[in-house]
């Protein structure tokens, strides 16, 4: 067994699952390319007892009452802090994220876990006032069914967590396909959260993990027992899903693409600008989908923000993410590879002139995707610079008044963070206005990244438009009922119809 792959079974023996040995998916870790051990994937039989355990299990637990559904969340949340480091150790060798930032992903689950536990009590309905007398109008909100989860690589526990822990409050199950490239991570949650079950006298059944490539997603996606299904990934897949899940009349909850941009203008104050920039830009080696892409800088400031970022970029150290000091991991394929160097083929015959990085660098051997984050100034938002490249390439682009800064930040199909450094409260504030940044998150002198799990969280146009996480984005998960009660001994119709 090599040492990563020892390192692996370690922390999921640690954490209580079963670390597997044969199966047909390889999991593996970008760290050196190699492969950890076989996973089993799930046949459709599988896939369709897994939608089917959940659609039984979801009979009862719709009537558990919240706070007590809650008590699952809670534990679930005490066991990811004691398993904290085992789970982020997970998180950097499938994904290749940095220590901090993987456990930092776990901080995120558990700060979800409490956000839930809190939220059990707080599934408010309105009251409102009846047109007619003696009677009361008010709304309850009820749990929705069977929830589908598909996340990426790039979050691949906390996006669960998102969902998880505010569905099961919410009295829904759910179903899990997680991505092919980061199975062990699931199957870590998964035995976690049977634990906080068992631990709970819950019933295991509300939480089914199903593993495979897009055949397993495309079940859920067909079976109309899947209520909501909350897809996270590319813009390419939302296209499929989203009218395939929309033909049976189901819900879905989007959360695509992101093509994200930052102005700054002349007054910003440029030290902050810089690390907001460098950790949006080049944390987790750009594969975030809040990563920053597009900087549109004020002309007068140009050349100074440049340097400065470029000179930050050069002190980047780029490595094995386990190693202390090292600030950018790898790409998670070949793939993701061959995407960064066609775009920067493409942003040069565009006439962008690269600053700083673009290279592939022999970290960990031949089968291991390291790159130097690149800085390229554009001369124009070209169709490149419109298109989400997942790797770490920021373009620069130029402006000299400030609603053209505005434009040219909204003319691209994707609207998931945005930010603006600036100490002229005039342009914050027209920024997040109405008139301003058209995506779901707009952030004054920070960066597009980070987002705490207390907000709601996702985006517009190709975005998808789905919510998450915080806030009331919990509504997603639940279906509202109106109820008119009339507690009078007549019957008087709404809008004075008199029928006899
Ligand atoms: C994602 O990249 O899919 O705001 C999610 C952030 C993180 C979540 C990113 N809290 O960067």
């Amino acid at each position: 067994m090599s040492t990563l792959a020892r390192r692996a079974a370690d922390a999921l023996a640690r954490i209580g699952a079963n670390v597997p040995d044969s199966g047909d998916l390889p999991a593996r870790s970008p760290i050196t390319g190699e492969v950890l051990c076989l996973v089993e994937a799930s046949n459709t039989a599988a896939v369709d007892a897994a939608i089917t355990a959940a659609h039984n299990a979801f009979r009862n637990w719709r009537t558990v009452p919240a706070p007590v559904r809650a008590a699952v969340v809670r534990r679930l949340g005490g066991l990811l802090a004691e398993h904290k480091d085992d789970l982020a150790e997970l998180v950097t060798l499938e994904a290749g994220k940095i220590t901090s930032e993987a456990r930092g992903e776990v901080q995120e689950m558990i700060d979800v876990c409490e956000f839930a536990v809190g939220l059990s009590r707080q599934l408010y309905g309105k009251t409102m006032t009846s047109e007619r007398p003696g009677h009361r109008l008010m709304e309850t909100w009820h749990p929705l069914g069977v929830v589908g989860v598909i996340s990426a690589f790039n979050f691949p526990v906390a996006v669960w967590s998102w969902n998880t822990a505010i569905a099961l409050v919410c009295g829904d199950t759910v179903v899990w396909k997680p991505s092919e490239a980061t199975t062990l991570t699931a199957i870590a949650c998964t035995a976690l959260l049977r634990r906080a079950c068992a631990d709970e006298g819950a019933d295991p059944d509300v939480h089914q993990l199903v593993l495979g490539a897009a055949p397993v997603g495309e079940q859920l996606v067909e079976d109309s027992r899947v209520a909501l299904l909350s897809a996270t990934g590319s813009v390419r897949m939302g296209r499929t899903v989203a009218p395939r899940v929309a033909a049976r009349f189901g819900r879905c909850l989007l959360e695509l693409g992101g093509n994200n941009g930052a102005i700054v203008t002349p007054s910003a104050d440029l030290d902050l600008a810089v690390r907001g920039i460098v950790f949006a830009a080049a944390g987790t080696a750009g594969q975030r989908c809040t990563t920053l892409r597009r900087v549109i800088v004020h002309e007068s400031v140009a050349d100074e923000l440049v340097e400065r970022i470029a000179n930050a970029y050069r002190q980047l150290r780029v490595g094995n993410p386990f190693d202390e000091g090292v600030l950018v991991g790898p790409l998670i394929s070949s793939d993701a590879y061959a995407a960064m160097a066609g775009a920067l083929e493409k942003a040069g015959s565009d006439g962008g002139e690269l600053i700083c990085g673009g290279d592939r660098i022999d970290v960990e051997g031949d089968y291991s995707f390291y790159v130097t984050p690149a800085v390229v100034r554009m001369r124009a938002q070209t169709s490149v610079v419109r298109e989400e490249t997942f790797a770490p390439i920021l373009y620069i682009l130029t402006y000299n008044d400030f609603d053209s800064a505005i434009e040219l930040h909204n003319a691209v199909p994707q609207g998931l963070s945005s930010a603006i450094f600036t100490t002229d409260v005039r342009e914050a504030e027209r920024f997040i206005a109405a008139d301003g940044s058209d995506c779901g998150i707009a952030n004054v002198n920070i960066g597009t990244s980070g987002a705490e799990i207390g907000g709601a969280f996702g985006g517009e146009k190709e975005t998808g438009g789905g919510r998450e996480s915080g806030s009331d984005s919990w509504k997603a998960y639940m279906r509202r009922a109106t109820n008119t009660i009339n507690y009078s001994n007549q019957l008087p119709l709404a809008q004075g119809v008199n029928f006899g």
